[in-house]
């Protein structure tokens, strides 16, 4: 899927701190639900999953990660840190993996469902068999 990453933009403004903003309007779905990752654990990769119908896009706040995007039909590996200004789109049926954390990394997410347990894949090998039936 190289090439294919989606961002959308986030405006950051230095006054006495940084001001991050994020017009909805710039987002390609209904945002339902915001989540952050607060001082991710640097040992512990996060993710290793894909959502059935959640579509997200996922902002670095502070520090940096890598991220895996896996469609089921290929892999793009990516660099989110704190001096991108652009979040990445997560489609629906995408495989997420989030690892390399820089000390002290957080993160933004914004999400087009609320949370649903029952939304997520949580081995590749069901991930594979679903990105299968959708073609
Ligand atoms: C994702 C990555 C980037 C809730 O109750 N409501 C929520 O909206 C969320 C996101 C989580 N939770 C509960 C469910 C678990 O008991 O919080 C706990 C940790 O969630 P999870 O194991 O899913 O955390 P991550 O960091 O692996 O994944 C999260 C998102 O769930 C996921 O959608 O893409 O961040």
């Amino acid at each position: 899927m190289k090439g294919r990453v989606e961002r959308v933009k986030m405006q950051k403004i230095s006054d006495d701190g940084l001001l991050c903003i994020v017009e909805f309007s710039k987002v390609p779905f209904e945002v339902k639900r915001a989540y952050c990752i607060l001082e991710a654990d640097p040992e512990l990769p996060r993710g290793y999953h894909a959502h059935r119908l959640t579509e997200q896009v996922i902002f670095c706040l502070k520090g940096g990660l890598r991220i895996t995007l896996d469609n089921g039909k290929g892999k793009v590996k990516l660099v989110l840190n704190d001096k991108n200004s652009r979040g990445v789109i997560q489609r629906k049926l995408t495989w997420i993996e989030m690892d390399r954390f820089q000390p002290g990394t957080s993160l933004l997410v914004l999400a087009s469902r609320d949370y649903d347990p029952g939304d997520y894949i949580r081995t590749y090998h069901q991930f594979i068999k679903e990105t299968k039936k959708r073609i």
